[in-house]
């Protein structure tokens, strides 16, 4: 609790372009649950150099990412936007939980089976301890809930078990965090094969909608995706392409997928199809205009990426310290 807020952390990494799935599945609720909790997002550089990175890219691309947090609706005077970098308790206390955590369940991460399959020449530790490196992110906030795609909840329900075996070595040490995920949107699939999630590294560029890509661009993209021959509109697993596209659809519209389903009823694949990248684009358009807006403004930016490095600092060192106590570090000397 921080003022008698419950706490929230999140991150994502400053690697590729972030798409749909990413806004839809991440940020979108980020905001929405701003008000109700003391909010932590870091754009989390540490982790993208799991994958090899070229340095002024990544720089340009954490900076890019960090302002989009702000486009996309965070207040930074309310949320802490910050560089996971700037703040070292985040490897310190990696290192810690590294400790208390078994290669047995780092085996069977599957972010991990399928991260070093697409780089199978450079599958580094880091690569295989991320997991715990994402642990520290949260419990070092002593975060409550943590917002994710439903592709993060693996790597979830790894903090949980490692703040709960911590605690139950050294007393209530962390609060054990609750995912939060949202009811639409939670998996976005790609355009071109719905059975896949959409992501960011995808090769082929009609498959995900970028949040940065022109309003022309995105309906191009959605009347090329994938469908079936079944001329429904319904809502069901046997019609992953439709399905998929109602999900975003609801997502961007804030409806149910009966209420979706209903609304589409007796229409054909190509107005449909019309509809879903036409929402896409009104909800798209604003965030890109303010992140044009705010792009420019290079002093708010810095004061920002300075002023939240402080605060999360702050409350970082807090549990880190409490952390190094208890596993039998020496008390520093003032
Ligand atoms: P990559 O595909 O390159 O591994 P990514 O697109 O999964 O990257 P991350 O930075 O790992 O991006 O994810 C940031 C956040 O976006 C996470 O909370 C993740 O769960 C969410 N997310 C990513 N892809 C999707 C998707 N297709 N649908 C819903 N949420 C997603
Ligand atoms: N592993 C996540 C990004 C991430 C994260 C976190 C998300 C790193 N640390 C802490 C939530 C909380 C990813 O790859 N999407």
């Amino acid at each position: 609790m921080i003022d008698g807020k419950k706490v929230l952390f999140s991150g994502m990494q400053a690697t590729g372009n972030l798409t749909l799935g990413n806004y839809l599945g991440a940020l979108k609720n980020w905001v929405t649950l701003s008000d109700e909790y003391e909010c932590f997002y870091s754009v989390v550089d540490l982790h993208s150099i799991t994958v090899r990175q070229d340095p002024a890219e990544l720089r340009k691309r954490a900076r890019n990412l960090l302002t989009l947090y702000i486009a996309a609706g965070l207040d930074p005077k309310k949320n802490c936007i910050y560089y996971q970098s700037h703040v070292s308790g985040h490897a310190e206390l990696s290192w810690i939980l590294n400790c208390y955590t078994y290669m047995g369940e780092l085996n069977r991460m599957t972010q991990f089976k399928d991260k070093s399959a697409k780089h199978a020449d450079n599958i580094n530790a880091g690569l295989f301890t991320y997991p715990v490196l994402m642990a520290a992110d949260i419990l070092l906030f002593q975060a409550d809930v943590v917002p994710v795609g439903k592709d993060q909840l693996q790597h979830l329900e790894l903090t949980r078990d490692i703040a709960q075996r911590f605690n139950s070595i050294y007393g209530d040490v962390f609060t054990v965090p609750e995912p939060y995920i949202g009811k639409a949107g939670a998996k976005i699939m790609s355009l071109q094969d719905p059975l896949k999630k959409m992501s960011k590294s995808d090769e082929n560029p009609n498959a995900s909608i970028l949040l940065m890509d022109d309003p022309d661009t995105i309906i191009r993209k959605f009347k090329r995706a994938v469908t079936d021959s079944e001329a429904c509109i319904c809502y069901r697993d046997e019609q992953p392409g439709i399905k998929n596209l109602l999900d975003i659809y609801c997502a961007c519209n804030n409806k149910t997928p009966e209420e979706a389903v209903r609304e589409f009823e007796g229409k054909g694949y190509g107005d449909f199809k019309l509809a879903v990248g036409e929402s896409v684009v009104s909800v798209l358009k604003p965030v890109q205009d303010e992140f044009a807006r705010l792009s420019k403004d290079k002093a708010f930016i810095d004061s920002v990426i300075k002023e939240n490095a402080d605060k999360a600092g702050y409350y970082a060192t807090k549990t880190l310290r409490k952390v190094q106590k208890k596993v039998g570090f020496p008390e520093r000397i003032r």
